[in-house]
């Protein structure tokens, strides 16, 4: 497991090159994929987030190990979206407005197309009125939402409102690191998921079941 915890070491440093070799040569050596993002990359960043918060690093260092994090994501990226169970049907998604994190969408993208959904990614600082002209323009089965800040989910029931007002069938599901089922609840969306292969289950059964 040493190079699990290299990986993990050279992403808080934000030694992007060094955590892509890492994680080439862990996959090599027959680590699994799931186990390097979760052991080694998302562990490496939930502790730059501590740091971040007891204000030992700044916000150069994490968007450096954040940058870092998504290099070693691509190079896992074939490995994690193997799957056989594909389904028809795609998604709007995007993390809401004023909100730039990124991370857990781009897992959320990856888990959802490997299991064949359609993924119209609409990238970061998305407003609700945006999601809403997409959805409708694609035609897609789940907008979905990703927020990062405390300050930035109010746009998801901007999203759920919007959705009800033009009376859309379609499925919001809401997620991210502040995001709870109460809080789902409480602005009235139809899913809240914690982890990005929850998100893409999620998301396959909601297209089964409208029979796509
Ligand atoms: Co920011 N940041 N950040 N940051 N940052 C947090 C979120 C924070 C918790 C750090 C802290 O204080 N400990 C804090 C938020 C506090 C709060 O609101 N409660 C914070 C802050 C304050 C800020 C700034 C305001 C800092 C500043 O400028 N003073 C600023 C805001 C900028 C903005 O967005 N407007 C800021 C900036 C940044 C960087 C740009 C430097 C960088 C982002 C780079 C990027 O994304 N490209 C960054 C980072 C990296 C973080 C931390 C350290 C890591 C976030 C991350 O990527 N985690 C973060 C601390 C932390 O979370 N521990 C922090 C890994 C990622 C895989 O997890 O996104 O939660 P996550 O995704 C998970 C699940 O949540 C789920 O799936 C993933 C796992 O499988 N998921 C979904 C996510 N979306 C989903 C959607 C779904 C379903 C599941 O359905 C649709």
């Amino acid at each position: 497991m040493d190079k699990v915890v290299e990986i993990n070491e050279m992403l808080q440093k934000g030694r992007a090159k060094a955590v892509v070799k890492l994680v080439q040569e862990a996959l090599d050596m027959g680590v699994e994929a799931d186990f390097i993002l979760k052991e080694a990359l998302l562990k490496g960043m939930n502790e730059v987030g501590v740091l971040f918060k007891q204000e030992e690093i700044f916000v150069p260092e994490v968007l450096v190990a954040a940058r870092a994090m998504n290099k070693g994501v691509e190079v896992l990226k074939p490995y994690l979206s193997q799957n056989n169970d594909q389904v028809q049907g795609s998604v709007v998604l995007g993390t809401v407005k004023g909100d730039l994190h990124d991370i857990g969408k781009n897992l959320v993208k990856i888990m959802m197309e490997g299991k064949g959904i359609v993924v119209y990614d609409l990238g970061t600082d998305v407003p609700a009125e945006k999601f809403i002209e997409e959805a409708i323009d694609k035609k897609v089965d789940v907008i979905c939402c990703s927020a990062l800040l405390t300050t930035t989910m109010p746009e998801m029931k901007k999203v759920v409102d919007l959705v009800k007002e033009k009376n859309l069938d379609i499925k919001v599901m809401i997620g991210g690191a502040p995001v709870t089922q109460e809080y789902c609840d409480e602005i009235g969306a139809d899913f809240y998921t914690d982890d990005a292969t929850s998100a893409s289950e999620v998301a396959a059964k909601i297209i089964i079941e409208k029979g796509n």
